[in-house]
Parts: C-alpha cells; sequence; structure tokens
C-alpha cells in the first residue's frame, strides 16, 4: 500500500477493540501481514474520535425521506435494500446490471475513518467500511474516453415520503471527475462500525468523498456510469449560485448565505466551540488534483 493515510486512520486506542481486532482481521484476510503492517505504520498522528453511532444515524440528510435531520431516521425503515442491482454503463469494458455482492467480490473491504463536512458547516467524524471506488472502476474497465463518473440514487416512491411529495427532483445525482473517482481516499462505503451500512445512512452502498462536501457522498447508488462530459448533479441544478460541480471544502470560499470559515461538530456538546474548517477538510493529499484552478470560480 503506497498511499500514506494522512488524518484517516487512528491509533488503535481511540478504536473499540473488537472494531480494531475486527479490522486486522479484514486486512489480513484479504490482502495479507504486509497491508496490515502498512496500515499499522500509516498511523496518523491527528486523533479522531469518531461519532458515536446514535449520532452519526440521527442526524442525516437524504431527502428522499424528508428534509429534516430527523426524518431519515424514522422513515426509512422501511426502505427495501435487498436484492440491490446497480447498473455500470457508459465507457466501460464490462458494462451491465451488476448484483451488489458480483460488483465487490475479490474487493478488499477497509474501515476508513473520516472526516465528514456538510456545506451547511456541521460536521462529524465516521468510521466507514467500504471499497475504494477505483477497485470497482478497475474491474468493470474504464474506457480511455472516460473523463467523469456519474451516480445515481435509487427512487423507492413506496418507501420515500419526499420522493412521494417531490421535495426536489429525483433521482439524486452526483458527478466526479475522473481523476477524483479514482483517488484512493474515495470510496464507495457498505458499512460503518463495521456493521452494515444502514438506511438512513445511504444502505446497501454510498459514495463517500471525504474532502468534499456532503452532498457529493450520493447514497443508495443503482448507477454508475463513465462519461465524457460534466454529469449533472442534483444541487448545482437546483441551485448552480450556491452549490457547484466541484464543491470541495474551502474555508476560503464562503456560501453565498454563510461562512465556510468554521463548522459545528455533532455531538461536541452544547457549549463547544466551533471548530476550524481545513481546506480540503484536511485531506491535502488531493491538492494536486487541483493544480493550476481556481477553487474560487470552479467551486
Ligand atoms: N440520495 C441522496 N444522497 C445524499 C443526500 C440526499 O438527500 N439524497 N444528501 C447529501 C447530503 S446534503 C449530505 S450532508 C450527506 C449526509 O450523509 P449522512 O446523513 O450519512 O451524514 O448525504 C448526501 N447524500
Ligand atoms: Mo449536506
Amino acid at each position: 500500500m503506497a498511499y500514506r493515510w494522512k488524518n484517516d486512520l487512528t491509533p488503535a486506542h481511540v478504536t473499540p477493540k473488537a472494531l480494531w481486532l475486527n479490522r486486522r482481521q479484514l486486512i489480513a484476510g484479504t490482502a495479507g501481514l504486509g497491508a496490515l503492517a502498512a496500515a499499522g505504520a500509516a498511523h496518523a498522528a491527528d486523533d479522531l474520535t469518531p461519532n458515536t453511532i446514535e449520532e452519526i444515524t440521527n442526524y442525516n440528510n437524504y431527502y428522499e425521506f424528508g428534509t429534516g435531520k430527523t426524518d431519515p431516521a424514522a422513515n426509512a425503515g422501511a426502505m427495501v435494500t435487498s436484492p440491490w442491482s446497480i447498473k455500470v454503463d457508459g465507457m466501460v469494458d464490462k458494462p451491465g446490471d451488476y448484483s451488489l455482492a458480483d460488483l465487490l467480490d475479490g474487493l478488499t473491504t477497509e474501515e476508513r475513518i473520516y472526516r465528514f463536512r456538510c456545506v451547511e458547516a456541521w460536521s462529524m467524524v465516521i468510521p466507514w467500511n467500504g471499497v475504494e471506488l477505483a477497485d470497482v472502476l478497475n474491474k468493470v474497465g474504464v474506457q480511455s474516453g472516460a473523463k467523469y463518473v456519474a451516480f445515481e440514487t435509487i427512487v423507492q416512491p413506496e418507501t420515500m415520503p419526499g420522493v412521494r411529495g417531490n421535495v426536489i427532483p429525483f433521482p439524486y445525482v452526483e458527478g466526479l471527475r475522473l481523476d477524483e473517482a479514482m483517488h484512493p481516499l474515495t470510496l464507495l462505503a457498505t458499512g460503518i462500525y463495521g456493521n452494515p451500512i444502514p438506511n438512513q445512512s445511504g444502505a446497501p452502498i454510498r459514495l463517500v468523498v471525504p474532502w468534499k462536501y456532503g452532498f457529493k457522498s450520493i447514497k443508495a447508488i443503482v448507477r454508475i456510469s463513465l462519461v465524457d462530459q460534466e454529469p449533472p448533479t442534483t444541487w448545482n441544478k437546483l441551485n448552480a449560485r450556491e452549490y457547484g460541480f466541484y464543491s470541495n471544502v474551502n474555508p476560503t470560499v464562503d456560501h453565498p448565505r454563510w461562512s465556510q470559515a468554521t463548522e459545528r461538530l455533532v455531538g461536541g456538546g452544547l457549549f463547544a466551540a466551533r471548530q476550524d474548517t481545513l481546506m480540503f477538510n484536511g485531506y491535502d493529499e488531493v491538492a494536486g488534483l487541483y493544480e493550476g484552478m481556481d477553487l474560487k470560480a470552479n467551486f
């Protein structure tokens, strides 16, 4: 594993022991002791204490289930997440309708403890389990003309009150530039705290792009398309002035209606000070993806 996990893996002492063992087993079982040693050596100085599962699953944005922060927890229980099929199409060698198991077969599931920063200026720390999106893309074979990856969420009106209420246009869609999608920080998450990802958090599979605002991390993915044009994205279509395609976390580019310089850590307590928001949410290793780009114009 050549990649350095700056800011991502916490020391064992902040990870509950059962999860730590679980991670060791996952790593040892799939990639051997070399990977285990690399992961151990990569423990960064930055101690991220994950939010509790209660915090992570009771303060959500998931407009298919309503616009309130507790609507997803209240309403997502009836969502049908099995069987699950993902259409892979566009500029790929092996297009098709994959079952979730087939798409992930043979790939390494890892634990990644990431900061999560919503554009609304709240944040959490979430211990995801998932595979690198790059592994999935390499498996289906990206063709040379592809420049972007487009994603689509399931539309399940029977179980989704927000879809029936038409609160925003559905399906929810998102997209990444191909190099962003291939970056090793970019995950397709299938779990949190070592358990299958809860419905309100994006079951059975959702994107996690830790250096971008949370709305890029699309939930309940049923379609992944390799395309050569920048794909439409839900919040950009709704309000292009407020939500750009890139949406990299950037404390120097304010939202038109609020500052992005600081954030409120969910679960930090009533009297906790706001914390400074970091460029790229602290994931400086992605800076090279944007070299030469004006990040104020391409916000
Ligand atoms: N399909 C879908 N994906 C979505 C959303 C949504 O409304 N629908 N909300 C986004 C927003 S704004 C955020 S901040 C994150 C929230 O993820 P969380 O609820 O797991 O914290 O999901 C993103 N993915
Ligand atoms: Mo968000």
